[in-house]
């Protein structure tokens, strides 16, 4: 005897593409004119900030930084929907979804102290339900997991949801992350932005699994693929799985097919393992670009207002830039006191705090006359 004990269909959404050109079914109860013009908006100050950003580190100003450049759709949507429906829900990034977090409240100069080393930019405001970027790849899906327990241990109507990369998809950290979820029918929410790449290892090498979604399958979540340079899509998906979520206690897991279009980090040079021709492909895909020919298509969108929003993006991020730099500096002495009860009877560290030198790595006074 033979039988197929396991089918399995996976859609892929796509409602703007990469011309411009918007699927008008698909398009129902999605995104407003309005909606469109304010993630344009929005897309267009967080692709400025990322450029800022870039130059910040350059000249000696921030330690590393990790453009978004190219993936600012998928989070776009999905942090829009995630601002509006669902009941205090929480987000529980890595490095990729800066407009996300910024949609959901977390003030700009965060993201930029984050990266400047400076521990207080990942101090979230009180009421803001955001978790510090997790740079550790895939271990933070498990504590979006945890606090999608908590949600529904305290009968609260929201979701917890993770954003990760292809690459985390290959820690074991996620699989366990996934595997909860489902077991206990948490409202969690796997957001992975695939964009072929991490760091240098591509896609193809990352996994034999013939696309990243199907992996949910496994563990029963609801799985849909969308093309992550999307607005409308990453909206609607996102949408529904709150909804799924809440109603039902199944996760989804949503792939969004992107690209970065910078490098890794600041710290990174992709033209050493990246094909000219495979980036050149995808600056045509750019989500900026074709909501913009869309918005111009409706009517919506002109050469002047495309002057203002960049006016507008180069104010905006000024003043975070000024508010991130003009933070008050940390007291040194706070890296002994918060990590200490007491120094007493610990004559090393008492030296360090009031020196400011290790002997441990060739800094002691005594060692002065070598370094010289
Ligand atoms: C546990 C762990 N291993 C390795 C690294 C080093 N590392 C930083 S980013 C990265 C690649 C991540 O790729 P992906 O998940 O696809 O995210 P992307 O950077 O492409 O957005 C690696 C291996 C890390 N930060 N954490
Ligand atoms: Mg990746």
């Amino acid at each position: 005897m033979k039988k197929t004990i396991y089918e399995a269909r996976i859609d892929h959404i796509q409602i703007l593409d990469e011309h411009g050109k918007l699927d008008e079914k698909l398009a129902k109860d999605t995104l407003s004119d309005e909606d469109a013009v304010f993630l344009y908006e929005q897309m267009s100050i967080c692709r400025w900030l990322d450029e800022i950003a870039f130059k910040l580190q350059r000249s000696g100003r921030m330690g590393t930084y990790p453009q978004n450049k190219g993936q600012e759709a998928g989070p776009a949507g999905a942090g829009l929907a995630l601002s509006r429906f669902g009941e205090k829900n929480w987000l529980v990034p890595c490095y990729r979804e800066n407009i996300a977090l910024f949609l959901n409240g977390l003030p700009m100069e965060k993201i930029l102290l984050h990266w400047m080393g400076d521990e207080r930019g990942n101090q979230i405001p009180e009421g803001v339900n955001i978790l510090p970027i997790a740079i550790p790849i895939g271990t933070h899906p498990l504590h979006a997991v945890g606090i999608a327990y908590a949600k529904k241990y305290r009968g609260e109507k929201g979701v917890a949801v993770s954003f990760f990369g292809d690459g985390a998809t290959s820690e074991g950290d996620v699989h366990e992350a996934m595997n909860f979820a489902s077991a206990w029918k948490v409202p969690a929410i796997f957001f992975c932005q695939n964009n072929f790449w991490a760091i240098s290892v591509p896609r193809a090498l990352q996994s034999g699994s013939e696309t990243i979604v199907q992996k949910g399958l496994a563990y029963g979540h609801h799985c849909v693929q969308i093309d992550g340079n999307d607005i409308f899509a990453s909206y609607k998906v996102m949408k529904e799985a709150i909804d799924r979520a809440i109603k039902t206690g199944q996760p989804t897991f949503i792939e969004a097919v992107t690209y970065r279009l910078g490098d890794h980090t600041t710290a990174d040079d992709a033209r050493r393992y990246r094909d000219e021709k495979e980036v050149e492909a995808w600056r045509k895909k750019d989500p900026l670009i074709r909501t913009r020919k869309y918005l111009e298509s409706k009517k919506l969108w002109n050469d002047r207002k495309q002057a203002d929003i960049e006016a507008r993006a180069k104010e905006i991020v000024d003043a975070v830039v000024k508010r991130a730099e003009g933070i008050e500096k940390p007291v040194f002495e706070d890296i002994f006191d918060y990590t200490f009860a007491t120094l007493e009877g610990n004559a090393e560290l008492q030296t360090q705090r009031a020196t400011r030198r290790t002997t441990g790595l060739g800094q002691g006074p005594e060692q002065e006359k070598l370094r010289a």
